[in-house]
């Protein structure tokens, strides 16, 4: 193991193990040491063996909705991992689309637990020693659903709306200390989300993306890139990114 002064800045991404975290680490894995968390331990050894050609990598097996697994986990790194530069607090899903008053309690939790409180508890670990240092970059993973609310998407909403407001909070609270925070907002990327949104129906899934041109998870991962690598005086604070066909969330240009 290298000491800190002969490291890369490190990249702690939650989520990392699917979607826009798994394409995000692997666009950082050129610049950044990575730190990859995730909940299935297979998936984060396959992208741990892969990105390991490119840079350090240590993955962290946890669920965001823990905080005592999150806390362990992240105290858990060896020393010389311990100064995280750059949060990437992507962990976070949709469960269910359907109306308040048919709405699954289950699927809600899920939701505000791993979408908001899991951001805020990996987010509670991890700025300390960024303000110790006076230093990091947080960037926060939301969504046009956090902008918009949308039929359907009641909970989901207000958990992204709830991301948008903790991250303009973090901003304030961590500005004494030079630190960045970037709220990205992603519109339609075709990754497993509506699988999961639906439950496993394929062919509602599918019909999501039918007839336009998503985003996939590598141009999200890009944007994030591009805000990282802003000079120190440039900061990007909200970031919406559309699927060229989308002028807003329901709003779909769709061929045929
Ligand atoms: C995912 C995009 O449009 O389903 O956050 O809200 S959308």
């Amino acid at each position: 193991m290298k000491n800190r002064t002969e490291m890369k800045k490190i990249a702690l991404v939650t989520g990392a193990t699917s979607g826009i975290g798994e394409a995000i680490a692997r666009e950082l894995a050129d610049n950044y040491a990575l730190i990859i968390c995730g909940r299935r331990q297979e998936k984060l050894d396959g992208l741990k063996s892969e990105l390991e050609k490119k840079t350090e990598v240590i993955s962290l097996q946890f669920d965001v909705r823990n905080n005592a697994e999150v806390n362990a986990a992240i105290s858990s790194l060896p020393i010389a991992w311990t100064e995280i530069d750059i949060l990437i607090n992507n962990a976070g899903n949709a469960h269910g689309l359907g109306p308040i008053h048919e709405g699954n309690v289950e699927d809600w939790d899920a939701m505000i637990d791993s979408n908001l409180k899991g951001l805020l508890y990996v987010s509670r670990v991890i700025t300390p020693g960024m303000v110790e240092r006076k230093s990091g970059h947080i960037v926060n993973i939301s969504s046009i659903a956090g902008k918009e609310v949308y039929e359907n998407g009641n909970v989901y909403c207000a958990s992204k709306f709830g991301v948008d407001a903790a991250t303009q909070g973090m901003r304030l609270d961590l500005n004494p200390y030079n630190i960045k925070v970037t709220c990205v907002n992603p519109g339609l990327v075709k990754t497993g989300f509506s699988n999961v949104r639906f439950k496993g129906d394929e062919e509602k899934a599918e019909s999501v993306y039918k007839g336009l041109d998503p985003l996939i998870a590598k141009d999200i991962a890009e944007v994030v890139k591009f805000a990282l690598d802003r000079p120190a005086n440039v900061a990007l604070t909200d970031i919406t990114v559309l699927a060229a066909a989308q002028a807003s969330a329901k709003t779909v240009n769709r061929k045929g």
